[in-house]
């Protein structure tokens, strides 16, 4: 394909966009200052590995800089993308533990609210495993031109008008839906743009991969052992078991199981009685690309979208992925 076919972000969203539910430009400027803070953090991911030249988190680097952990300075840089882009008028963060408003008459003026982790798995950083950052978007229901209230983030996920996540990986690339499918763009660094990679994402009904913390086994619920064991076993189909495959980075995970079919589970667990991922800004965005690519998203029971949030960081056990993989697992726990 010649440099002239790429179809950068900000194309796809104006033109092939099918017709977002409201003003395609408040999304385009939205989405185009989230890429551009995709690109600030993964410029500082990248270089996360030459730790003596950026000095540790905490010290000051060579220029004098205070170095921030790598999830603050995510965080700040998430928060003013989307502070510039006027559209949004507040921010639900994983960094933050109350909402994030601003005052200026531009972003009070904004239409939108954000539930954002900045950076999921930042402990994988320094082990250079891939990382991501997962983010969901909202009309608000506060009043226009007033500061966004706590109401504007508790909304059900099936509320989203837009959801996505930036994995920081091999290549670095940014999946996002608005409810008409899911699209994949890869950064080209060469060029400083995300290009239309993967269009029209659907994950396959059925996949081989699963992903859990099976150091967790002794504490899942019974359902969930008996799933395990299933998949173990020499099944019907083949005389090859499932695969195990768990990288303890949630975007990572999820996006190779999107794409090659795989079923991943965060349960309950003695330590998290309500599972350890968080409802607002890890479950439901991953729902929505999942359910937007033809896959599923639970809590084991219940559709994660249909959970009426009662707090910011509230958890909730995590099953998604492949449908027919969640319909089994979803079998066992009956
Ligand atoms: P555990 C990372 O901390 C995270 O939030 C997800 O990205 C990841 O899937 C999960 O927690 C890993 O948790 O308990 O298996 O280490």
């Amino acid at each position: 394909m010649s440099s002239y076919n790429l179809i950068t972000l900000n194309e796809f969203i104006s033109t092939r966009q099918a017709n977002f539910p409201y003003a395609k430009g408040e999304l385009t400027r939205l989405l185009h200052y989230i890429g551009l803070a995709a690109k600030i953090v993964n410029k500082k991911v990248n270089k996360a590995g030459l730790v003596d030249i950026l000095g540790e988190a905490g010290n000051t680097n060579v220029q004098g800089e205070d170095q921030k952990k790598l999830d603050v300075f995510a965080d700040i840089e998430f928060i003013k993308a989307l502070k510039a882009s006027g559209e949004c008028c507040g921010i639900a963060s994983e960094e933050n533990d109350e909402i994030i408003t601003f005052d200026d008459e531009l972003a009070r003026d904004g239409n939108y609210i954000v539930c954002i982790d900045p950076l999921d798995g930042s402990s994988n950083i320094d082990v250079n495993v891939s990382i991501g950052t997962i983010f969901s978007i909202y009309r608000r229901k506060s009043k226009r031109g007033e500061k966004a209230q706590l109401m504007d983030f508790l909304q059900p996920g099936k509320d989203q008008v837009a959801a996505g996540y930036i994995i920081y990986g091999s290549s670095t690339m940014l999946v996002y839906t608005t409810g008409n499918g899911v699209n994949g763009f890869t950064l080209d660094t060469a060029i400083g743009e995300f290009c239309l990679s993967h269009p029209d994402i659907k994950t396959p009904d059925k996949g081989k991969i699963y992903s859990i913390n099976e150091g967790n086994y002794p504490h899942f619920p019974d359902g969930v052992k008996k799933y395990i064991k299933y998949c173990q076993e020499i099944n019907g189909e083949s005389n090859r078991p499932y695969t195990s495959r768990y990288i303890g980075s949630l975007v990572a995970d999820f996006h190779r199981n999107l794409l090659k079919g795989g079923i991943y589970i965060y349960p309950e667990t003695a330590k998290d009685k309500r599972g350890k991922l968080r409802l607002l800004y890890e479950c439901n965005p991953i729902a929505y690309i999942a359910e937007q690519a033809g896959g599923k998203a639970t809590d084991g029971y219940k559709r994660i979208m249909e959970v009426d949030p009662e707090s910011l960081h509230q958890r909730i056990p995590f099953y998604t992925g492949s449908k027919e993989m969640v319909d089994t697992v979803e079998d066992f726990l009956k």
